[in-house]
């Protein structure tokens, strides 16, 4: 549900090692809060899958992530919708100063390639988001079905009614 602060904490802490004379405030803060972060439920056969949530930038700063991690998934991209069309966001998400970005079906998303098991209703999906600033942000999404949307990923003539 919530960013774990400990490990907010402790990249903070390297990035004041790395800056060598960073201000002490805000090390407990967070950079990016992100709110009911969710992901798509998926089997293998469908290759992928994609992960949603409302990222706010909590600093006076301008965020921009350029990346997504798991131990589970090999391949996150970042991605944005286009005229129906999937492609990768060029530099990552921009998110200014005290400003949110919502990922959700249709715009933005983290996508989740290579797909190496099921995603089922209910699972907590560990990610890491990277930052140019190079603090991550970690985050849990939680699987839920979701119908609609299917059309912004398949390009193909596929998956047209899949039934269980
Ligand atoms: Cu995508």
């Amino acid at each position: 549900m919530h960013a774990r602060p400990l490990v907010l904490a402790a990249s903070a802490a390297a990035a004041l090692l790395l800056a060598g004379c960073a201000p002490d405030a805000a090390s407990e803060d967070a950079p990016l809060t992100v709110t009911d972060p969710w992901v798509k439920t998926a089997v293998p056969e469908d290759m992928m899958s994609a992960a949603f949530g409302t990222l706010t930038n909590t600093t006076d700063e301008d965020i921009t992530v350029v990346a997504a991690t798991s131990d589970v998934f090999p391949t996150i991209e970042l991605h944005e919708v286009v005229d129906g069309a999937m492609a990768p966001v060029e530099g990552g998400f921009d998110i200014p100063a005290g400003e949110s970005l919502t990922l959700e079906p249709g715009g933005y998303h983290l996508m989740i390639m290579e797909l190496p098991e099921a995603i089922e209703a209910g699972d907590q999906v560990d990610l890491t988001l990277e930052l140019s600033t190079g603090a991550t942000v970690d985050l849990t999404a939680t699987a839920k079905d979701f119908d609609g949307g299917n059309e912004e990923y398949h390009g193909s003539d596929m998956d047209m009614g899949s039934s269980e």
